[in-house]
């Protein structure tokens, strides 16, 4: 029989009190409710000086943005805790710490991290965190790269894809990025004046082959254990600081479907910046935006190929020269993969702060359009844009 009940704020706090690993477990008194993510529950708790220590994240039975006619596996807490855990492994210093969870209640209880933003709304108001692009590409070859075949012994890489196979969560994805934006579908969001840009995709065949086997490889490839929906929104940053969280779809995929996600929402964020600043900052905040595509990629293969030379396993792939050929396959996977995350979060369901918060109507559609057309532009040109100057080129050439 399942323990699980929804917790109310005074069940976090006393499970706080429990299981939070602090030493004055007493002290705390009191939670705030502060999810405003699609999925889950996530409590702040107050100790008596007003100060937050500790966060608890409860699972819902179903999908909180939709509500019960959208039921949702409870297991996705404990895959979450689990890819935390394992991504804290190989990265503390970029992974939110889980101090606890349990399956049963679909809860688990993290370090608090309010001393950080999101970085999303810090991308929205153009505030510059001049390490981040860097430590999120080094968060995504430390991860990645040891959770990959290059590093763990088949036998344990089997045990692994074995223990976070995710059958739910990919299902969202499956449909959300692959399905939903290229056939009509009550789920999409898109404003009105953009219904032949939308109609344009869902009839060019080639775009139509492209995202379909962008699909195929997310079902089939087994790369590595992805967080699985790192966006700006899944990432908190400070002063010299950045931490992953949020990796409820964290299952075993293409090592491109991670890289191209952080990639993508940082050129959402560069398409959305015209809407929200004057034109003279926005251009500047575009620069720095490629700039960041640029120094993310660079911080990634870089580190991922030290780790190829240093640590690789495997006699066949340490052979000089593989791993070079394999990221060279992941750069591709990544551009693609980062053309369909502009589509998804512009046609789609997930809509992103960076669009919303464009108050301008006239302007907030055509920076939309501006995202889907480079969208179309990646996922099309993905195994043709040969490194990363060629890709901010054709960044450039679309508009
Ligand atoms: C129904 S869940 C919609 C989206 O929210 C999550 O944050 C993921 O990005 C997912 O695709
Ligand atoms: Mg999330």
């Amino acid at each position: 029989m399942s323990q699980y009940r929804t917790f109310t704020a005074d069940d976090a706090v006393a499970y706080a009190q429990q299981f939070g690993g602090l030493a004055d477990p007493a002290e705390l008194v009191r939670a705030e409710e502060i999810g405003d993510g699609n999925l889950n529950l996530v409590f702040k708790i107050y100790d008596r000086a007003d100060r937050s220590r500790v966060v608890v994240k409860q699972a819902l039975p179903y999908v909180r943005c939709v509500g019960e006619s959208w039921p949702l596996t409870l297991d996705r807490a404990r895959l979450e805790a689990q890819t935390l855990v394992e991504h804290y492994r190989h990265c503390p210093q970029h992974t939110v710490n889980v101090i606890h969870y349990d399956a049963e209640l679909a809860v688990m209880v993290m370090e608090d991290l309010s001393s950080h933003q999101i970085w999303r709304g810090e991308l929205v108001k153009n505030i510059p965190y001049p390490q981040a692009a860097s430590q999120l590409g080094y968060y995504l070859a430390q991860t990645l790269f040891h959770t990959s075949d290059f590093y763990l012994h088949p036998h344990k890489k089997k045990e692994e894809v074995a223990r976070f196979i995710n059958p739910q969560m990919c299902e969202i994805t499956e449909d959300l990025f692959f399905n939903e934006p290229y056939i009509g579908h009550e789920h999409n969001a898109y404003p009105a004046q953009l219904e032949e840009d939308v109609l344009a995709l869902r009839h060019d065949d080639e775009l139509r082959i492209a995202v379909a086997s962008l699909k195929h490889r997310f079902f089939a490839h087994a790369e590595a254990l992805l967080h699985g929906d790192i966006h700006s929104g899944s990432v908190f940053v400070a002063e010299n600081s950045l931490k992953a969280i949020d990796a409820e779809f964290g299952y075993f995929g293409p090592i491109g479907f991670d890289v191209g996600t952080a990639l993508g929402n940082l050129l959402l964020n560069y398409c959305a910046l015209p809407g929200l600043l004057a034109p003279r900052e926005a251009a500047a905040g575009r620069e720095q935006r490629l700039l960041d595509v640029k120094v993310l990629w660079l911080a990634f293969v870089e580190r991922f190929q030290a780790l190829a030379v240093e640590k690789t396993r495997d006699v066949a792939l340490a052979f000089p020269g593989y791993a070079s050929a394999f990221l060279h396959k992941v750069w591709q996977d990544s551009v693609g993969y980062c053309g369909t995350e502009l589509i998804r979060r512009t046609v789609g369901m997930s809509q992103i702060a960076d669009m919303k918060t464009i108050s301008d109507e006239a302007m907030r559609v055509e920076c939309i359009r501006h995202a889907i057309s480079l969208g179309k532009t990646l996922i099309l040109a993905a195994p043709h844009v040969e490194d990363i100057d060629a890709l901010l080129a054709r960044i450039r050439q679309n508009g």
